[in-house]
Formats: structure tokens, C-alpha cells, sequence
């Protein structure tokens, strides 16, 4: 008999068991149906003891994106979650938690399926060029002072190709058993996210974020392209020098000048033969 994994519950204690974790994934808040668990883990942040808490919803209804944009998030497809952290040292950049995140989902992915993923910034992960994964990570600051991160991380595991039907980015869009071909056991990858998230997030706290730059960038397959950059309402073209140690992308114009941008999106520069 073969299991239909893309029907079945997410098992929180087969989860548990796969944990090697000390403060990530210590207390699990789970849903079948909720808005977004970005604004649930929100909601949260002035109880006791929240840093490590995971909310996890088998759907959402209001799933966020940046900006607003919306997050599919259909029942038993995917991996819809947010972590609670409280860095306690308010000069490391909360921003450089989406890319610990990424490296974080994209090891994840390549231990448990093989398959080989690519980051684009800022916070994309994308297999054969069709993005798989997004993360939405909020800061909460009292006053001047960093209080709280939610990183929100999307997924796409199980969905198949007609589950992207009615999506704007139908065609950008994937999961890892389209890619596979093969239903993923989501316990495992949700285990094994986690578990990489503690590491690197110690790591961060413990040593520096260089290791884990230079892990993200070792999958970005558009550095040293030639990239067009939209941002604040404009938009740049020029070679993707680098990603500095604050996460902003360093474009470098034709003109010889550096520009740095700490948010936005890329795209691949169109050919003279693209633009014909
Ligand atoms: C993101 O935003 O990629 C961040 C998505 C974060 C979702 C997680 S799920 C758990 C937590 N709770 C939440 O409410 N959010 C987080 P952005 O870069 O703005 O991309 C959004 C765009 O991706 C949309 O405008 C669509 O074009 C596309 N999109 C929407 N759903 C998708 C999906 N399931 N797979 C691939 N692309 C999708």
C-alpha cells in the first residue's frame, strides 16, 4: 500500500523525535486552519519564554508574502510555519535572518531529496529556476531596541503541477515532488529545517554570520551576472558583484559606481536579443 502524503496530517511527535535541538522547536503551536502564522507567532511575542516556539498550520487562509502579496498555502501541501527568536544582541541585523533561513531550508532540501536548490535574493529558494520556498522574516523592535524575529517560512512539498493553477506565478512556481517526482515525507524536512536553523543561528550568535554568507552565496547562481534591480520605485542594471556582510546586494553600474540595495528583487538582464 503506498501512503498519499499529500492527504495526511503532519505528525508533531514523529517531528519532535527527529529534533536535536535545545531552544528551536521546544514548543510546537500547530493549526489546521489559521490566517497567517506570521501574525499568530506576532501575537505572541509578549508571553513568557516564546524564543523557540514553531506555529505550524496544515493551511492558511491569509498567507503573507512581502509587500503584502499573498502565499498559497493549501492543506497538507507545504510547509507553512513561522520561528519565534529574541536575539538578544540588538547590532546583529534581523534582515540577515532570512538569508540564515534560506541556508537553512536549502540544506535541508539537498540532505533530504538530492534536489539542487538556488538562492535569489533576498529571500527566495528556487529548483530549476521555479521558486519553491519564500520566507517572510518580521522584526519587532521596542523603541530602538531589536525585541523579537518571526521567521515565516513557506514550502511547497507536495502540491502537484495542477495545484499551481490558479496562481499568478503559476509558471515561476514549483514543489519538490514536481521536481522529484515523488511525495516527500514532510516530518523529516520540518525536522531537519529546524534543526539547521539552531545550528546556524547559534553559530551566528556565537562566532560570526561570515560562514553562513558565504553558504548563501554558494547558491546564488546570479552572482557575477549581469542583473536588473527593482527598487524604490526604480529600476537598476549592472553586474551582481556581491552580497555584503549586511545582507545588501552590491550592484556594480556601468558607470563604475557601487550601488548597495537592502531590499528589492532581481531578474536576470534581458539580451540585446531578450529585448528585440
Ligand atoms: C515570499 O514573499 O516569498 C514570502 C512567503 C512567506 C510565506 C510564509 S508561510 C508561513 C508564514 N506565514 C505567512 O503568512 N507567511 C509566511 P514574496 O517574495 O513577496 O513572494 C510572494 C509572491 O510569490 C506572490 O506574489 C506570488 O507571485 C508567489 N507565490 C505565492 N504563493 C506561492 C507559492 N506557494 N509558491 C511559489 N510562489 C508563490
Amino acid at each position: 500500500m503506498t501512503i498519499d502524503r499529500s492527504a495526511t496530517p503532519l505528525n508533531l511527535e514523529m517531528v519532535s523525535s527527529k529534533l536535536k535541538t535545545t531552544l528551536v522547536g521546544k514548543r510546537f503551536i500547530s493549526f489546521n486552519l489559521v490566517g497567517s502564522t506570521n501574525d499568530v507567532a506576532k501575537r505572541l511575542l509578549s508571553a513568557q519564554d516564546v524564543a523557540g516556539t514553531v506555529i505550524v498550520a496544515e493551511q492558511q487562509t491569509r498567507g503573507r508574502g512581502r509587500l503584502q502579496r499573498k502565499w498559497a498555502s493549501p492543506q497538507f501541501k507545504g510547509l507553512w510555519f513561522s520561528v519565534i527568536l529574541k536575539p538578544q544582541e540588538i547590532t546583529k541585523q534581523a534582515g540577515l535572518l532570512s538569508l540564515l533561513a534560506c541556508t537553512a531550508v536549502s540544506d535541508a532540501i539537498a540532505d533530504t531529496t538530492l534536489l539542487e536548490p538556488e538562492h535569489k535574493w533576498p529571500n527566495d529558494i528556487l529548483i530549476q529556476g521555479r521558486k519553491c520556498c519564500g520566507i517572510l522574516s518580521e522584526a519587532v523592535f521596542t523603541g530602538e531596541v531589536l525585541d523579537s524575529v518571526v521567521i515565516g517560512i513557506g514550502l511547497n512539498v507536495n502540491q502537484a503541477a495542477s495545484d499551481f493553477n490558479a496562481l499568478d506565478s503559476v509558471k515561476i512556481a514549483t514543489s519538490l515532488r514536481i521536481e522529484l517526482d515523488a511525495t516527500v515525507e514532510r516530518e523529516s524536512l520540518l525536522a531537519s529545517v529546524l534543526n539547521r536553523v539552531e545550528y546556524y543561528y547559534q553559530q551566528w550568535l556565537e562566532h560570526s554570520f561570515e560562514q553562513i554568507l558565504n553558504s548563501w552565496k554558494n547558491r546564488c547562481k546570479m552572482l557575477s551576472r549581469q542583473v536588473s534591480v527593482k527598487a524604490d520605485g526604480g529600476t537598476w542594471s549592472g553586474t551582481l558583484e556581491d552580497f555584503d556582510e549586511s545582507g545588501s546586494l552590491c550592484l556594480r553600474l556601468p558607470s563604475g559606481e557601487l550601488c548597495r540595495f537592502t531590499t528589492g528583487s532581481i531578474q536576470p538582464a534581458l539580451t540585446p536579443q531578450q529585448q528585440d
